[in-house]
């Protein structure tokens, strides 16, 4: 070939536009572990201790490690009762506020190594923390910060103690996705054998920056839950809903664990907040958190289960079922009951994506580029997206069917790892005229909305409100 043309021809590539930049990131913006941890979506919370044998919810500190001895306990019955419902991780209470550790700590004596559990020999951590991955699940802990039976409790020498535990768990049991830090905190307690009431001053003591520095010494991945974060918040009650707005963003100042009056703001988080911490919706199965035989009959319904899913998932939040292990160390058959017709209930609700039957236009794309096109919201691939132009905030997607459907919910993502942006949104069906079915607020990692139901061809949503040019990676028709 003449030298010329190649020439050319290298010109002619050198100068084509390339294509339009991906939108800028808004504000806060998750990590890959805070991503990764949105897209766990359900996750089982274990809260099973010597309370389960004292039939308590927050044991003194003071029971005798004696009483502890589930004569069936079995991992492998809890993570395959837990994974079949769906859930993608296992959070345990490795060490509640009575003090009490599932582990054979070095630092006390206030552990299964003094119970009649195999003989002193049993690891509870350890077994769950194999199984768990030995099923592909991820596994998680929960270290009660507050401990009722040692005695240093409220002095510098407890959060030592705290921490050299911390080190043993992350060490011996990693990896660890979740780390949970209660907030409640202080008061009376065995401590030892004082008996008395001990408060703390949440704001200081713990000293959390230092502790968090170092496990993340261990494990820069894991995801650190409290009030306050730092990567995950309370969404502030224990009843499973989330904020029908639903920031991930949230401005932790002046927030610490266990602070009083903040929970309408850790329910719904704030616009405009200066960090990515989303909410964590954690709810017991039944009435209390540990397992006590006189709530065989009020653990929670499939169809009340599917309710949290829809308050929680469904409200871009991320769910944490707490499903306590009986006496027997066994997760109860009701239990195991309701789980299993929940995941039915979910699986035969979402079985088919209408949006597979439609196809969809924006009234705006990024650039007129097609790596930004709308039928990214419909090809099941999280990582594309449609994303406007930089400064259109207002978008209109239709959707047209090819046939008449019936959606009763709408399915929304936003590519958060641009950031949140959506502030409100409406549904509309075209029924000779077009007519509103929904209408919400936020997105986030996941919204999905219950609509007025209606045989339709034509749906569309409009985008009315967004703190930044949208960026949707999908919307599905349920
Ligand atoms: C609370 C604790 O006091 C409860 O006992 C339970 O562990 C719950 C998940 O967190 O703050």
């Amino acid at each position: 070939m003449p030298r010329f043309i190649i020439v050319f021809l290298l010109l002619v590539v050198a100068c084509k536009p390339k294509g339009t930049p991906p939108p800028t990131p808004y504000g806060p913006v998750p990590t890959p572990a805070q991503l990764a941890w949105h897209r766990m979506e359900t996750n089982a919370f274990i809260h099973f201790s010597i309370n389960t044998f004292t039939d308590l919810e927050w044991g003194m500190g003071s029971e005798p490690e004696s009483l502890f001895n589930p004569t069936q306990l079995d991992v492998k019955q809890w993570v395959s009762v837990l994974k079949g419902a769906g859930f993608k991780g296992i959070i345990l209470t490795t060490k509640h506020h009575d003090g009490f550790c599932l582990w054979p700590s070095q630092y006390t004596s206030h552990s299964l190594r003094n119970s009649p559990y195999l003989g002193g020999k049993g690891d509870i951590v350890k077994a769950l923390a194999e199984e768990t991955r030995a099923a592909g699940l991820q596994f998680g802990i929960y270290v009660s910060p507050w401990d009722r039976n040692h005695a240093e409790y409220g002095k510098p020498t407890y959060i030592t103690y705290y921490r050299n535990q911390l080190q043993e768990l992350f060490n011996s049991y990693g990896p660890i996705f979740e780390m949970w830090f209660d907030g409640a905190n202080g008061g009376d307690g065995y401590y030892g054998g004082a008996n008395e009431k001990r408060s703390i001053n949440g704001a200081t003591y713990y000293d959390w920056p230092t502790t968090i520095a170092q496990v993340r010494k261990m494990n820069d991945q894991v995801i650190f839950f409290s009030d306050a974060g730092p990567s995950v918040r309370w969404v502030g009650n224990e009843r499973g809903v989330a904020g029908l707005t639903n920031w991930n963003t949230i401005s932790v100042d002046t927030l610490y664990a266990g602070k009083a009056g903040i929970e309408g703001l850790l329910n719904s988080g704030a616009e405009g907040g200066t960090s990515w911490i989303p909410a964590e919706v954690d709810v017991s199965i039944r009435p209390g958190w540990f397992y006590h035989a006189k709530e065989d009959s009020l653990v929670k319904t499939p169809q009340q289960l599917f309710d949290i899913y829809m308050s929680s998932v469904g409200r871009g939040s991320t769910l944490l079922l707490n499903v306590p292990p009986d006496r027997r160390g066994l997760i109860h058959e009701r239990d195991a009951e309701s789980l299993r017709q929940w995941r039915k209930l979910l699986d035969e609700t979402f079985a088919t994506n209408l949006a597979q039957f439609a196809s969809v236009s924006a009234s705006n794309v990024r650039g007129n580029d097609t790596t930004y096109r709308a039928g990214h919201l419909l090809d099941n691939d999280p990582d594309t997206y449609w994303a406007a132009d930089e400064g259109v905030t207002t978008d209109t997607l239709n959707f047209i069917f090819n046939d008449n459907q019936r959606p009763k919910y709408v399915m929304l993502q936003e590519a958060i790892q641009f950031g949140q942006r959506v502030k409100s949104f409406e549904v509309q069906v075209l029924d000779g005229d077009w007519y509103t079915v929904g209408t919400g607020t936020t997105i986030g990692y996941k919204r999905i909305l219950p609509i007025e139901q209606y045989g339709v061809l034509e749906l569309r949503i409009i985008i009315k409100e967004s703190l930044a040019a949208p960026v949707l990676s999908t919307v599905a028709f349920y």
